[in-house]
């Protein structure tokens, strides 16, 4: 009898922290560079736009504030910029970079000291992101066959996005709650547990 016994405590302590843990998968394209966010934390960054960065972290609340900056190289007109992102919850939940997310334009990251990827900050007075073509389509969709290497499981239905038109702001900022977020208000708890934090860890 007793040597069953740890073992189905380790198993009903496992099941316990299975219950109350989600995890999530944040995928991010951004034409030029990117730097991703989870609650305030750094999790992602990138500079090549047919290639995704992937970041699966926890969420122990059952939620996430996600937080990302995309910069464009070329100055105003010269170039246009786009963003390309999703959450996917381990439920199979699919939250594509559309214009329900929130978007602001700014300064460059280096010297934007608002607050702005905290999960606290009031971001009701951003606008709606502009939503633009749908991956695979329009501008870049000649990169879909390369970004699909790395948007895959599943495959990208998200749109390209922007804050106002994609000719005229070059540092752009995005927001959003995802996953199931308490009625009343209570600021995300724990440390974000991540692979970024994994690979920094290990450097
Ligand atoms: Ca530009």
């Amino acid at each position: 009898m007793k040597k069953f016994f740890a073992p189905t405590i380790l198993v009903l302590v496992l099941a316990l922290i299975a219950s109350g843990t989600w995890a999530a998968t944040l995928r991010i394209n951004g034409d030029n560079s990117w730097v991703g966010f989870v609650n305030g934390e750094q999790v992602a960054e990138g500079n090549n736009w047919q290639q995704a960065s992937i970041t699966e972290f926890d969420m122990p609340d059952g939620y996430a504030v996600i937080g990302v900056y995309v910069h464009d190289a070329e100055p105003g007109d010269t170039g246009r910029g786009g963003a390309l992102f999703d959450v996917i919850l381990d439920d199979g939940t699919y939250i594509p970079s559309d214009d329900t997310w929130k978007a602001d334009a700014g300064a460059p990251l280096a010297d934007r000291k608002d607050g702005w990827e905290q999960p606290d900050f009031d971001d009701s007075g951003w606008d709606n992101a502009t939503q633009l073509d749908q991956f695979g389509a329009g501008i870049w969709g000649f990169g879909a066959d390369t970004m699909r290497q790395t948007l895959k499981d599943p495959d990208s239905t998200a749109y390209w996005v922007w804050a106002g038109p994609n000719d005229v702001e070059d540092d752009v900022y995005f927001r959003k709650t995802v996953g199931d977020p308490p009625t009343t208000p209570v600021e995300p708890g724990g440390k974000v547990t991540t692979t970024w934090g994994a690979l920094k860890a290990a450097q």
